[in-house]
């Protein structure tokens, strides 16, 4: 390990020796831990990160003023969509991300770095719960979408297949992840499937370029925002990982979004037939705020504005059918080849510009009080995910119904919007919908039939509970076998167990004629 001798040389080639302020007060233990914490920053990079973050904090506030003149929406021919295309088109998709699939070609990769500070929780927001009856915390559902989704490619090739689960975390994340997967026995993946590796760290800095003390032996550090991947790979050999897996075709995702369909065989499908290198999935836009980045065309490149850097007036304006004119929502779903991956880690990284957040950072003051600011102090300088789509070569956008597939977990109940309440009705309302597609119907408490609406509520609580376990159905295929004409009471639980007919013995008498028949066992929760 260095010296304090050879750190503080370095951090004065930075102009942050500062950050040794009370080397001299400190005991043998919390000076180890600064030196382990400073040791790996380079001096020339360091100087430059706090150049970087006191200059863009002199910028005047707010989205550049010529960014509107230089946007337009994404061209139709780049986009595909799940609602305006036909059965067959749509089949045809699904079957080729299936046959990729089944060749082991695809990978998903979880951004599971961030702090969750909107959530405001202490752990990684996979770990959390959003009150669904089965008590499944995000990790637990993802996990088992992956299973199924093999399960469905394996079968319809005839084979087994791996779908490579590659999770990105941070210095914040990574410990209790790993330890909830090894708790959780890797929810039933094989472990040597599921890669898990760090992205780095950057120091907060000051309006004035000093980077943070946020305590006397210890610097404000924090995750370099998602788009941190494409060093964090490279730091790894992930890439290289992934080319002696077979892996060609790369699914990222982000946490929170409790219908994020993994590996999603028709987004796989659609990128690989049109050969894309690079694709974004997204929704049409709820309202012109939505704290969601526009997917859209920047002097004729295509670039996802994000929330935070697109104007107000913007975001308002409006297409001639009436509907927001960008309104290409990203979910941060993104599809990418291993090839344009490698090109990325090797030549673009570099060029990509970091984001500038500005954040109240805790501190120690002079006297080496610990203060926690009222008003916003410090920069946090973040790279994007997205900001790699310029360099594609062939970018597509696929538009899917949000309904299906985004309900992402942002805030703390009882916030409106984006909260464990929203995502729970949200995959509940979900798969009552598919539970009714399939042909089940439900009474309620009283013994009498719920109302079969026309089209089955998209918010709020549905009129009964019932959650379908992913590893009996992945996008609400394969659940007439279990549900066709029968009647169930709330909450009807389908799980992998239960979804499986009870043999004549276990079969009984039900009090209800023409209920289903053979689930008295206990195993489905019916009205037997
Ligand atoms: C993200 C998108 C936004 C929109 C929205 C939809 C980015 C930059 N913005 O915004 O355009 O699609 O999601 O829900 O993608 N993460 C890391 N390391 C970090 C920071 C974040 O892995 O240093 C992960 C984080 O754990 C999460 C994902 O990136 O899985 C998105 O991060 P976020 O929730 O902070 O992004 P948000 O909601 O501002």
């Amino acid at each position: 390990m260095a010296s304090e001798r050879e750190v503080r040389v370095r951090l004065r080639r930075a102009g942050q020796e500062h950050l040794l302020r009370f080397w001299a007060e400190l005991a043998p233990g919390p000076r180890a831990a600064l030196l382990a914490e400073l040791a790996p920053l380079e001096p020339e990079a360091l100087r430059e990160h706090c150049r970087r973050a006191a200059a863009a904090c002199a910028l005047p506030p707010g989205p550049s003023p010529d960014l509107a003149a230089r946007l337009r929406p994404l061209p139709p021919e780049r986009v595909g969509s799940v609602g305006r295309s036909d059965p067959e088109t749509r089949r045809c998709w699904e079957e080729e991300g299936f046959r990729q699939i089944a060749l082991n070609k695809v990978a998903v990769l979880l951004l599971a770095g961030g702090q969750g500070t909107r959530l405001g929780v202490a752990y990684p927001k996979g770990m959390y719960r959003v009150g669904l009856p089965s008590g499944k915390t995000l990790y637990q559902l993802q996990a088992e979408r992956i299973r199924r989704v093999e399960q469905l490619a394996g079968e319809r090739r005839g084979t087994r297949c791996t779908v490579p689960w590659y999770i990105m975390t941070s210095e914040f994340t990574l410990g209790p992840t790993a330890e909830f997967f090894k708790e959780h026995d890797f929810f039933h993946l094989d472990p040597a499937n599921v890669v898990m590796f760090e992205q780095r760290m950057l120091p907060a800095v000051t309006f004035d370029g000093k980077a943070i003390l946020e305590r006397k032996d210890k610097v404000a550090m924090a995750p370099d925002g998602n788009g941190g991947l494409y060093c964090a790979l490279a730091d790894h050999q992930i890439l290289e990982d992934m080319e002696r897996r077979g892996v060609e075709f790369v699914h990222v995702y982000c946490v929170d979004n409790i219908l994020v369909r993994l590996a999603d065989p028709a987004f796989i499908g659609f990128c690989v037939l049109r050969g894309a290198d690079c694709g974004a999935k997204v929704v049409e836009k709820a309202y012109p705020e939505e704290p969601v980045g526009v997917v859209c065309q920047v002097d004729g490149v295509p670039q996802v504005v994000e929330y935070s850097e697109i104007s107000p007036e913007t975001a308002r304006l409006r297409a001639s059918d009436g509907g927001l004119l960008y309104n290409a929502g990203n979910i941060c779903n993104h599809f990418f080849t291993r090839g344009f991956l490698q090109m990325v880690t090797r030549k673009c990284e570099p060029l990509l510009k970091p984001h500038v957040a500005v954040k109240k950072v805790p501190y120690v003051d002079e006297e080496g009080n610990l203060v926690k600011p009222l008003k916003p102090n410090g920069i946090k300088m973040e790279k994007f995910v997205f900001d790699v789509f310029q360099f594609a070569k062939n970018f597509v956008a696929f538009e899917v119904l949000r309904e299906e597939e985004f309900s992402p977990l942002k805030n703390a109940d009882p916030a409106s919007r984006d909260s464990p309440c929203t995502a729970r009705q949200a995959l509940l309302a979900q798969h009552y919908r598919w539970a009714l597609q399939a042909g089940a119907r439900f009474l309620d408490t009283h013994g009498a039939w719920l109302p079969q609406p026309p089209s089955p509520p998209l918010h709020g609580d549905p009129p009964a509970i019932c959650e379908i376990s992913p590893l009996v159905s992945y996008s609400g295929e394969g659940l007439e076998v279990y549900l066709q004409g029968q009647q169930f009471q709330s909450p009807l639980i389908l799980d992998e167990d239960q979804a499986k007919p009870c043999t004549e013995d276990e079969a009984g008498e039900t009090s209800w004629p023409g209920l289903f028949p053979w689930c008295c066992c206990s195993r489905v929760q019916c009205l037997c």
